[in-house]
């Protein structure tokens, strides 16, 4: 029997154990990497991974490693996007940035060791198999890398200079930044669960987890532009004051919020056609639209 609950709290554990890191060059660094991933955040990429991984019938034991990995790309993500030259952003998860607290230098190799480290914990998961752990590090790798998350905080920086100018390009941009991250999470779920690359359900699942990534980054808008700073953890109204266009400046908040219930609703529609139990991942998908931070 499973709940998100008690995988939310299997994660956490997991991540701990992981980030058990003995100090071998700089204490300093390691202080760094467990503070930017320890903490009060939601891990809804990592739940992801295993609710579908558990959809397919599978135990989630062998999804933790790709979970964990998500996770840690995730948390070197902020850590790199709170930095001065990019979002400059003071606080994260109610409490100081990490180069806020560790300072610039340790805050931008931090992020570079959580990389690494996020591979290797794919790499070495001995409970899958040699394919398993090339095909969930390949998709993790793409999802991060210069065509998805990395690109996509590349034109959201641009987009402060006023480069974007509609909401085609600004769905481009969301769905580098913040959906692939989602689609890998699902993606690898169904490589856990033992379906290829080129499978009918890793296609699907993948579809699904781009709508749950735009439905979550609509939100992040419209919470960024309703929300109270204590409620965020982080400086609410930050898109505007940044200067930046959100969905919010696009589409106003009420359309915001439509959307971003469309996309939630497409999500489930799509998780339906799977020959599987999808209850979890569709509840957390419904979390992520309904969340409050
Ligand atoms: C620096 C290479 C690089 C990429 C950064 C994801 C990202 C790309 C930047 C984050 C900017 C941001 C706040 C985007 C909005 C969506 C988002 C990713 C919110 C934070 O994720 P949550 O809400 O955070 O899952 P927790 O703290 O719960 O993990």
């Amino acid at each position: 029997m499973h709940d998100l609950d008690q995988i939310r709290h299997q994660i956490e554990s997991d991540l701990e154990a992981r980030l058990q890191l003995a100090s071998v060059h700089s204490s300093a660094l390691v202080e760094a990497m467990k503070y930017s991933v320890c903490g009060t955040a939601k891990r809804v990429r990592a739940v992801l991974v295993c609710a579908t991984t558990v959809g397919f019938g599978e135990d989630t034991y062998r999804a933790l490693p790709p979970a964990a990995a998500i996770e840690l790309i995730h948390a070197y993500s902020l850590v790199h996007d709170d930095l001065p030259d990019m979002d400059d952003s003071d606080t994260r998860r109610g409490k100081p940035s990490c180069h806020k607290h560790y300072g610039s230098t340790i805050a931008i190799l931090a992020g570079d060791a959580l990389q690494a480290l996020a591979f290797s914990t794919i790499l070495e998961a001995a409970q899958l198999t040699v394919q398993q752990r090339t095909d969930c590090a390949a998709v993790l790798a793409n999802a991060s890398g210069w065509r998805y998350m990395v690109g996509g905080q590349a034109m959201d920086m641009e987009l402060m200079h006023g480069a974007i100018h509609d909401l085609d390009q600004l769905f481009t941009m969301h769905e580098g930044k913040t959906g692939a991250l989602f689609r890998a999470a699902l993606e690898m779920g169904a490589i856990v669960a033992g379906f290829s690359r080129d499978s009918e359900q890793f296609e699907t699942m993948s579809k699904a987890g781009t709508k749950i990534g735009v439905a979550f980054q609509l939100t992040d808008d419209f919470l960024d532009a309703t929300a109270e700073v204590e409620q965020l953890g982080k400086p609410a109204g930050a898109d505007s004051l940044a200067g930046k266009k959100s969905a919010v400046a696009f589409l106003g908040t009420e359309e915001t919020r439509n959307r971003a219930i469309q996309y939630l609703d497409e999500a489930v529609e799509i998780l339906k056609s799977i020959d599987g139990d999808m209850t979890l991942v569709q509840r957390l998908a419904e979390e992520c639209v309904h969340r409050q931070r």
